[in-house]
């Protein structure tokens, strides 16, 4: 089989392909990078001229979106067993979370990021990170309300990359200290998915490969201590 090289950033979404990889069973290299690597990592250019992550090499060369390398790995190397496909009942609402996920959930995040954290202290702004962490909680009512038909995930009763893609805006929402805000299902959910054994293979290679090359393991400077 190809060899799969995974580049990825402690608590970055490249944690959702790293994810997919262990739900999958698959073989790959991790490359952890200090974030951001286009300050830290300056040769990672040559591999994503973005300097973002991830970046998953493989023999069809560089993907660098989340969302779709889970899609592609699912589909090319795991027979789709975290994809709907499109007989399935829930095709449609497949493609609207992987969608959803960025577009809708983790863009007022980043937002939420880089005015209370990566913004040096007098560029900080507290009125643009009340209003994307009100953005954010009510674009998470979708959330609650897909889970009101009574499943334990997001498509049909079956986990796939639509609960890995939002799953990792509900982590991202947790390092942000925003989990006491979840509804009662979302809660519910997000913990459902944390105790997985995949995400927990998962942080467990994020931390090792993190420890080996060098590069601090923590999960985000924001839930340090
Ligand atoms: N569309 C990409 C976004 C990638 C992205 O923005 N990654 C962030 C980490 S979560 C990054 O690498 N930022 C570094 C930078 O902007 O320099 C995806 O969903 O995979």
């Amino acid at each position: 089989m190809t060899e799969l090289t995974l580049y990825h950033c402690v608590s970055a979404r490249s944690f959702r392909v790293l994810w997919a990889l262990e739900e999958l069973g698959l073989k790959y290299q991790l490359v952890v990078m200090a974030f951001p690597p286009r300050l830290h990592a300056k040769e990672f250019f040559q591999i994503n001229p973005l300097g973002t992550v991830p970046a998953l090499v493989d023999s069809c060369g560089v993907l660098t979106e989340s969302a779709s390398i889970c899609e592609y790995l699912s589909q090319v190397y795991g027979h789709g067993v975290l994809s709907e496909d499109k007989g399935e009942a829930d095709y449609g609402r497949y493609l609207n979370w992987l969608s959803a996920a960025d577009a809708t959930l983790t863009f007022p995040q980043t937002l939420i990021l880089r005015y209370s954290y990566f913004e040096p202290a007098e560029r900080r702004q507290p009125q643009v990170v009340d209003d994307y962490t009100r953005w954010f909680l009510g674009r998470l009512r979708g959330v609650e309300s897909a889970l009101q038909r009574g499943s334990q995930f997001l498509c049909q009763d079956r986990f796939t990359n639509a609960d890995i893609a939002v799953g990792y805006a509900l982590m991202l929402a947790e390092f942000l200290g925003l989990r006491p805000q979840f509804q009662p299902l979302t809660a519910a959910y997000w913990q459902r998915l944390k105790e997985r054994t995949a995400f927990v293979d998962a942080l467990g290679a994020e931390n090792r490969s993190a420890r080996l090359q060098g590069v601090d393991p923590q999960p985000s400077p924001l839930i340090r201590p």
